[in-house]
């Protein structure tokens, strides 16, 4: 018996077998939970639906989620291949965008245009892909949705620039959401993890030298994994959690309750 057995759950963001997404729908999968996949196009024959396949789900939809049309499409999509009574349990979202000239350098150089971009992108998309799945009908009470945020929201982190600004704007909208659907019995929370070698940090000015670090000062002395994350997220996707709404919960060994390294660590 799998504390998800029969859920449903869709999950936003796997790039290929690194993604922290793909972690977490490990994670639910082995709960028990059928797992549907939705990513940008260009990624998924390649990298995704293999991935989806060979946890058993049939539901592999595309979306660009700087489009309202496309995100209300994989839930039209969804009712039609699930029926008019089946409901999402576990929506997860975890995916983000800045322009790479805004992610070096210096963030008062950061353009109206680019700001723009990390903005939609990484924050707004929640609130958009929350609101077509509710208006489709596919949330209910117990319902869970997860996002994925980063220390750089609430302290400086070098080159972390605009996505800093980004994930401030995803955590506090994790707060207004959670307010508004709390009512309902929905649940919203993020996860704030580590760093991890994903996509999406590669080739990021100054990550790997950050990586390596963070083992150094995180108290439990360890970089953490996709299947770290995955462990939390089944825990918030799950009613361990049922009494938990609009936190940001910490996947990082710690790193974030410490204020001055000692000299010697
Ligand atoms: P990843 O590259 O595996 O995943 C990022 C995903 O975002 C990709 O699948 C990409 O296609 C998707 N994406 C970008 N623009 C999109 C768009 N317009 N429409 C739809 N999808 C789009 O990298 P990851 O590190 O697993 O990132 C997942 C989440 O975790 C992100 O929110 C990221 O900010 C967050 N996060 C990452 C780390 C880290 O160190 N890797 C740490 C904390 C939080
Ligand atoms: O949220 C992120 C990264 C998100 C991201 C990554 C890219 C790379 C490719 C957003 N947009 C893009 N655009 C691209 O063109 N992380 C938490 C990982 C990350 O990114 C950093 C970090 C860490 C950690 C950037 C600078 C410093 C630290």
């Amino acid at each position: 018996m799998g504390m998800l057995d029969g859920q449903r759950a869709l999950v936003f963001g796997v790039a290929n077998d690194h993604s922290i997404a793909w972690g977490i729908a490990q994670a639910l999968h082995e709960a028990g939970a059928s797992v549907g996949f939705s990513s940008v196009e260009s990624l998924l024959e390649r990298g995704v639906r293999p991935l989806a396949e060979s946890i058993g789900s049939t539901f592999i939809e595309p979306c660009d989620v700087q489009s309202d049309e496309q995100i209300r499409a994989v839930f039209t999509k969804w009712r039609a291949a699930h029926g008019p009574d089946e409901k999402l349990d576990i929506l997860v979202h975890a995916l983000a965008f800045a322009r790479r000239e805004d992610l070096e350098g210096s963030f008062v150089d950061t353009s109206r245009q680019g700001f723009a971009v990390a903005l939609d992108v990484s924050a707004y998309s929640l609130v958009a892909v929350v609101r077509e799945a509710r208006a489709a009908g596919l949330l209910q009470p117990g319902s869970s949705i997860l996002t994925l945020t980063y220390y750089g929201a609430e302290k400086v982190v070098s080159n972390y620039n605009v996505m800093g600004v980004a994930k401030a704007a995803l955590e506090a909208s994790v707060r207004y959401l959670a307010a508004d659907l709390g009512p309902e019995g929905i649940r919203v929370n993020a996860i704030s993890a580590g760093p991890v070698r994903t996509l999406a940090a590669a080739g990021i000015a100054g990550f790997k030298k950050m990586y390596g670090s963070f083992a150094d000062l995180a108290p439990l002395r360890q970089n953490i994994s996709i299947e770290d994350v995955g462990r939390t997220a089944l825990y918030l996707a799950s009613d361990l959690s049922r009494a938990v709404t609009g936190e940001t919960i910490y996947v990082d060994g710690g790193f974030h309750i410490m204020g001055v390294p000692s000299a010697d660590a």
